[in-house]
């Protein structure tokens, strides 16, 4: 029996590729997309979608129960940067969309859900280089808190209900099919468009703001390993570290430029340097590596060949 899959924020930098990669591999009719508004032309072809907000817990409950859905993979949310100018809305969004598909599994109404955490989950007095999977965490952002707090209730609902909830802490995440929205690490995919149309681009985090990054295939490459391992493989239940590189701005200017070699990079830092700053420079992922065999594939110089190829 096909499994019927929902993703909820699938007009998302993650939630469209992660459509794409669920209905190539489950095929198109087995995964429905759903989204506070529609998508592009090319998402909205691809599949069954529907109109859905993720904190409205009966809306939810009637597509899940139309559907058949099985597993929900959760992508809405606020990040970073936008959360800190709308935290109340941000809140509601990350933390009810969770509760309300927590609460589903534990009706049994759904057998499985993914759930994306983030680096954002550490904070200033986090040890910054390979940062460890149990460590202290205080995070300083609204998004950093409502991470947090996510993973704390995913352990709680598996501990107490049996419910599978399974999650990755992603790092920032460099895509050429959408376009990220209101992240700190946005600026890594925003450069590649600029190099391309302008040769220049003006980053709003200064030099030496290393930070862990990951190109969307491997970030997609874990989502889907992480939710097809075995029960028993899945010994973290609040989320695990994923890691794969970690640069600073003129880092990847400078892999561009192998590229594009008159490409000139200012830097003019805004209020995101404070948020950037209070994250890691690197992340220990040994856990989902030992457990259920993660390893990742690109590197800066590959991910900025992929980036120019197909933005070019
Ligand atoms: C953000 N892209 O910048 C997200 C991510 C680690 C960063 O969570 O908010």
């Amino acid at each position: 029996m096909a499994k019927s899959i929902l993703i909820l924020g699938a007009c998302g930098q993650i939630g469209t590729e992660l459509t794409y990669a669920l209905r190539q591999k489950h095929g198109k009719d087995c995964v429905v997309a759903s989204d506070i508004r529609e998508g592009d032309a090319t998402l909205m072809a691809s599949g069954p979608f529907e109109l859905l907000d993720a904190t409205n817990y009966s809306a939810l409950e009637d597509v899940v129960m139309h559907y058949e859905i099985e597993e929900v993979y959760l992508m809405a949310a606020m990040l970073s940067a936008t959360a800190e100018k709308f935290p109340m809305r941000a809140w509601n969004l990350n933390m009810n969309s969770l509760f309300n598909v927590l609460n589903l599994a534990k009706e049994k109404k759904i057998s499985k859900i993914f759930w994306p955490s983030s680096i954002a989950v550490f904070g200033p007095n986090t040890p910054k280089e390979a940062t460890e999977q149990h460590t202290i965490m205080e995070p300083s952002t609204v998004y950093g808190i409502s991470k947090q707090s996510g993973e704390r209730w995913c352990q709680y609902y598996y501990e107490k209900y049996g419910v599978d909830v399974r999650s990755v802490r992603y790092p920032g995440l460099i895509s050429w099919k959408t376009q990220p929205g209101g992240g700190t690490t946005d600026y890594a995919v925003e450069i590649y468009h600029k190099a391309i149309e302008t040769q220049t681009y003006t980053c709003f985090l200064k030099k030496g703001t290393t930070l862990p990054m990951m190109f969307m295939d491997d970030a997609i490459k874990a989502t889907l390993a992480i939710m097809e391992a075995p029960e028993t493989q899945i010994k973290i239940r609040s989320s695990y570290n994923l890691a794969a590189i970690s640069f600073a701005p003129e880092e990847i200017a400078a892999s561009i430029a192998l590229h594009i070699t008159n490409f000139k990079m200012k830097y003019e830092p805004d209020f995101r340097q404070q948020i950037a700053d209070s994250w890691p420079s690197s992340i220990n992922d040994d856990s989902a590596r030992k457990d259920w065999g993660w390893q990742h594939s690109f590197d800066l110089e590959k991910t900025t060949k992929e980036m120019l190829t197909n933005l070019g």
